[in-house]
């Protein structure tokens, strides 16, 4: 089957992306499509309906029916670390019953859910204090990776749907202090409430964080140690570790093994977002996610939005070389859009041992990179336009803008246009010279010139619409690209959902701090490489 697929793209390779324009002027109706929310115009990609016919074939042949129903029915398809794929589950609004280990986990999701919401009422009316007796005005979330990533996307994504009588909310993940002095800056203690959201409640960087914003309250309160509770509480699965912290466990607010850290953002993890939105938005989040579930659940292959996205990049990755995919946010709100993705796609799908095992032979997730337009044209569009290497771009586009200012918006998305045209067309030599030719240049200013202004063109990209940039259509975009990754690693049957990869490095960090902690100048640790032992010197030395 793949090598059918290989040859089906390869007769492609002598198909310029405007000539299919050319050949059919219904392309554009042909492949853009609607979707809970959403409109993607995919047109300017090599595909047709040969393609879906092939995938088709492929799909059946991966049993992805299959796989795709086991993660909505909470089956354990995370086999290597056991557990089962249920994101989808606290965004379920209907049904009734999924069971995980013979036990039905509707019923947890909405308790919490409830505790979420009644404790938004809490802080949002003041009737929950801080220890000397003021309301909350400052949330600040410490976690990192997907304890952080996916409620500070969010947060800054609807800022608009903040209302000023709502908490602040600030973010604070790495472990450089700087991030938790600067933010402490902008903060008053008296009306803060620390949230420590961590899964495992165990990971370094937080609970160091954790543990340094503990001491700020207690010197706040002269060493009280009552007035944790009245500033902690904890988003974890980790109940021991959670009270060993101090924090009272009636707000410690619970997840599940079987919602992934990337994928956490649906769960408690998600409070400073309600804290900070309303709960009737972190609700609308949820349902704008549900409608992407439900059209990615029922959608046959050649109108389904994620399938869609999946194909195309599984297309592009394993049989064209084109092993790099920027996402282009043109909406400032959508500013740590592509960081989200970056970590949802490259941490999923950075794999390179299927699920037999085996090492793969064919490349599997790529690179995810990107910056909102039209800054990124300023900068790295040059690449994308005139470098050796063709990359598949994802262009998003928010049709009405935030603050009613039509002029600047419309200018925003006319760039968004042009860069997906400009990509798509290029510019000849012939053109390039003709337009030359009409500024008056001379010959020799031509020759010399005219080479270096020619576009290639013959560029892929989607554009992916939304009406508006608002909860319900911002949790449909998230899930939109949930599925896309959960569908490419069905295609390079690989598991998306462990993360071994940042295992090592987390090691390693242990042994060195050790080093580096010693007082020592000669290093013990003999196993060091030279470099190694090189920079851990140097440290020293210059400490
Ligand atoms: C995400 C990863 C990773 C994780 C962080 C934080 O899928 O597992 O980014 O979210 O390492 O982990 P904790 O929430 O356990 O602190």
């Amino acid at each position: 089957m793949l090598k059918k697929l290989k040859n089906h793209y390869n007769s492609f390779t002598s198909q310029n992306l405007e000539d299919l324009f050319k050949l059919d002027n219904k392309r554009f109706n042909k492949y853009s499509l609607k979707a809970s929310n959403l409109f993607l115009d995919y047109s300017k990609n090599w595909i047709n309906t040969e393609t879906f016919t092939l995938y088709e074939k492929y799909f059946e042949k991966i049993d992805f029916n299959l796989v795709r129903h086991q993660m909505f029915n909470g089956e354990k398809i995370n086999f290597t670390e056991n557990r089962a794929v249920l994101h989808t589950a606290l965004r379920n609004s209907k049904n009734n019953s999924i069971y995980v280990e013979g036990k039905n986990i509707i019923p947890l999701i909405r308790k919490e859910l409830k505790k979420i919401d009644n404790f938004c009422n809490e802080v949002h009316s003041g009737s929950f204090k801080g220890f000397s007796g003021k309301s909350i005005k400052y949330i600040i979330n410490i976690g990192i990776g997907g304890s952080d990533l996916g409620p500070s996307m969010v947060s800054e994504a609807l800022k608009p749907f903040h209302s000023s009588n709502l908490p602040q909310v600030y973010y604070v993940s790495n472990i450089d202090s700087a991030d938790l002095i600067e933010t402490i800056k902008n903060i008053d203690i008296d009306r803060s409430l620390f949230l420590i959201a961590s899964k495992t409640f165990t990971t370094q960087e937080t609970m160091e964080n954790a543990k340094l914003a503990k001491q700020m309250v207690l010197d706040h309160y002269k060493g009280d140690i009552k007035s944790i509770s009245s500033h902690f509480i904890a988003l974890s699965t980790n109940k021991n570790a959670v009270k060993e912290f101090g924090i009272n466990l009636e707000y410690m607010f619970q997840f599940w093994d079987w919602v992934g850290g990337r994928y956490s953002l649906w769960s408690t993890i998600g409070l400073s977002i309600a804290l900070y939105l309303g709960m009737d938005n972190f609700k609308k989040l949820l349902a704008g996610a549900e409608d992407m579930d439900n059209h990615f659940r029922s959608a046959p292959i050649n109108e389904n939005m994620p399938i869609i996205l999946a194909i195309l990049g599984f297309g592009y990755n394993n049989f064209m070389g084109l092993n790099s995919h920027a996402i282009l946010p043109y909406a400032q709100y959508l500013n740590r859009f592509t960081a989200f993705i970056q970590q949802l796609d490259m941490e999923s799908n950075g794999k390179s041992v299927n699920k037999n095992g085996n090492l793969v032979d064919i490349p599997t997730g790529p690179i995810i990179w990107g910056e909102p337009g039209t800054n990124g044209q300023h900068a790295f569009y040059q690449l994308l336009h005139q470098g050796t290497q063709k990359v598949p771009c994802d262009f998003i586009a928010i049709a009405n803008s935030q603050h009613g200012i039509d002029h600047t918006n419309n200018i925003l998305l006319a760039n968004c246009i042009a860069q997906s045209q400009a990509l798509l067309k290029g510019r000849s030599l012939n053109k390039v010279i003709n337009e030359m030719e009409l500024q008056g240049l001379s010959k020799n200013e031509i020759n010399k010139m005219a080479p270096h202004k020619v576009f290639q063109g013959n560029r892929p990209s989607n554009t992916i619409i939304l009406k508006e940039l608002n909860p319900r259509s911002l949790g449909s975009l998230i899930a939109l690209y949930e599925h896309k990754v959960f569908t490419q690693g069905i295609m390079w049957n690989i598991n998306s959902f462990d993360q071994y990869g940042v295992e090592l490095g987390k090691l390693l960090t242990n042994e060195i701090l050790s080093e580096l902690n010693n007082n020592n100048s000669m290093i013990n640790n003999n196993s060091f490489d030279s470099s190694t032992n090189g920079l851990i010197s140097f440290f020293k030395m210059n400490q």
